[in-house]
């Protein structure tokens, strides 16, 4: 027998083993057929040289061709650096705007944005964010779009006038998606602490890039994620608790789930390597000296925290199992161009509440946690899959994907043998269409050699990098599979 693609000599890794480098990945028609120590053959074989493989990665949170970020990515520019970065599967949102009453219509339209330059370099599913709630939509519209599209995660916001729902507008969308099966994804910031602050900076002119961090203080993260765990607590219904960064509200989740309470928790780089010092004028990392407004690309929210042992504590509780899911939050937008970060430059002024919010991460994200995670030993190779891969393809409902073994969609990640490169990260190397990464300079020991995408090589950074072509395939998706049965709801809900 003939494999379409034979890989072998390499450590495979899924979230609960380190199999022994003796076994060969049989992979046809994209899946993974057999896996065994005899030898196979196959139309293209990969000898891995002894280097660690791993499950395609999967983030599940990314904004692609969003109005709110002219200059961000597109499905073109993302999906490609996705691939580039050893993440095969990607979650990007469909947005409802306000007025839009027809949710229906937003997923039509990231359909098209998903396909506008021949579609997507890896595969794709959408969450859709919910900005406006009603009745008809969670009991008729909702249920349809489920079935249709395969749609089974929704996320909501505490804050930003544009999306912040009550927390009565929470509760309903928690019961409709208890109801359905639905994964509520939550952003839980308090919003009256962000405007308070900002009215007091306002007034005393204080609008550089920094006072966006200062505007957003970690009790405003601590307030919300423990009233949302409080609702889902009510509900009995399972939320993820999006972008975490900080190590109070994280107690509050690893409390949660002590008591049984289905509360997930996610968390990106920047929470994990970077501090609010990236926001000042003076900070050493900034490449031009003379720019004082450097500060705006590191701009997202939460913010960057100013104390290292708050980041500390977000990789505790990554090594304690609090946190489920290690995404980008790929939110990026150009720095230097006036629909990008320079928006926040209004009449020769800084002023951050101007200055869209995100960075780009995409790319990083798993050589990151890779380099800094695993060949650290900061955290294990079994962590580093479950975390980047495995978990969010449990609780978003995908099933072919998240492991390495027989039945599974042959997604996976090859790295090079330990101490064979090391490099620092300049942003030119990078397949995003930003001009900046906020890891520039850092000394990386790894990076995915080889990504594969249902059997395909689609990244061969040795030879020419991506040599995929779009043939990312949209993922209908089915329940979570995270978590057992829920408890009977109670009556007065049904
Ligand atoms: N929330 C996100 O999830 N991404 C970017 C900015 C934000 O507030
Ligand atoms: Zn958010
Ligand atoms: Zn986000």
């Amino acid at each position: 027998m003939i494999y379409d693609l034979v890989i072998y000599n390499g450590v495979v890794v899924t979230a609960s083993d380190i199999l022994p480098p003796s076994i060969y990945i049989g992979i046809n028609n994209g899946v993974i057929e057999t896996m065994t120590t005899q030898p196979l053959k196959g139309k293209k074989e990969i000898d891995c040289e002894g280097a660690y493989i791993t499950p395609g990665g999967i983030d599940s949170h990314v904004h692609l061709d969003q109005d709110n970020a002219p200059t961000g990515d597109d499905f073109d520019s993302g999906s490609k650096s996705a691939i580039a970065g050893g993440t095969t599967t990607i979650l990007p949102f469909a947005i409802q705007p306000k007025k839009e009453k027809n949710i229906t219509a937003v997923v039509q339209d990231y359909h098209k944005r998903a396909n506008k330059k021949g579609g997507s370099y890896c595969d794709y599913g959408f969450h859709l964010i919910i900005s406006e709630p009603n009745e008809e939509m969670l009991t008729e519209e909702f249920p349809e779009i489920i079935a249709q599209e395969g749609i089974t995660s929704v996320k909501v916001y505490t804050t930003y006038p544009r999306y912040k729902l009550t927390d009565n507008q929470l509760l309903n969308v928690l019961l409709a998606n208890r109801k359905l099966g639905v994964t509520t994804m939550i952003h839980a910031e308090n919003s009256d602490i962000i405007d308070f602050i900002n009215e007091q900076l306002q007034k005393k002119n204080l609008t550089d890039p920094f006072y966006h961090s200062i505007s957003r203080p970690l009790v405003a993260e601590e307030e919300a994620s423990y009233r949302v765990i409080a609702l889902a607590k009510l509900i009995d219904v399972p939320i993820l608790i999006v972008h975490m960064s900080s190590k109070t509200a994280m107690d509050h989740v690893r409390k949660a789930q002590t008591d049984n309470i289905p509360i997930y928790s996610e968390t990106c780089p920047q929470y994990l390597f970077l501090t609010a010092d990236y926001l000042k004028p003076s900070c050493i990392h900034h490449l031009d000296p003379h720019d004082h407004f450097e500060g705006a690309k590191y701009i997202c929210s939460p913010p960057l925290r100013q104390e290292q042992s708050e980041l500390d504590a977000i990789w505790d509780n990554i090594n304690n199992g609090t946190v489920t899911v290690f995404s980008s939050d790929h939110a990026p937008t150009t720095y230097d161009d006036p629909e990008g970060k320079k928006a926040g430059i209004i009449n020769g002024i800084p002023h951050y509440k101007s200055i869209p919010n995100g960075l780009p991460g995409i790319e990083t994200r798993i050589p990151l946690l890779f380099c800094f995670g695993v060949e650290t030993q900061r955290i294990s190779p079994q962590k580093f899959v479950e975390l980047t891969s495995t978990n969010a393809a449990k609780l978003y409902g995908l099933t072919n994907k998240g492991t390495i073994g027989v039945g599974f969609d042959g997604d996976i990640t090859i790295w090079y043998p330990k101490n064979r490169i090391n490099f620092k990260l300049t942003n030119a190397m990078l397949n995003h269409s930003i001009d900046y990464t906020p890891y520039e300079g850092m000394q990386f020991t790894n990076w995915p050699r080889y990504t594969i995408l249902r059997g395909e090589v689609v990244y061969d950074r040795d030879n020419s990098g991506v040599i995929g072509s779009k043939s990312g395939q949209y993922l209908k998706r089915h329940a979570s599979s995270l978590r057992g049965p829920l408890h009977d709801i109670n009556s007065i809900f049904k």
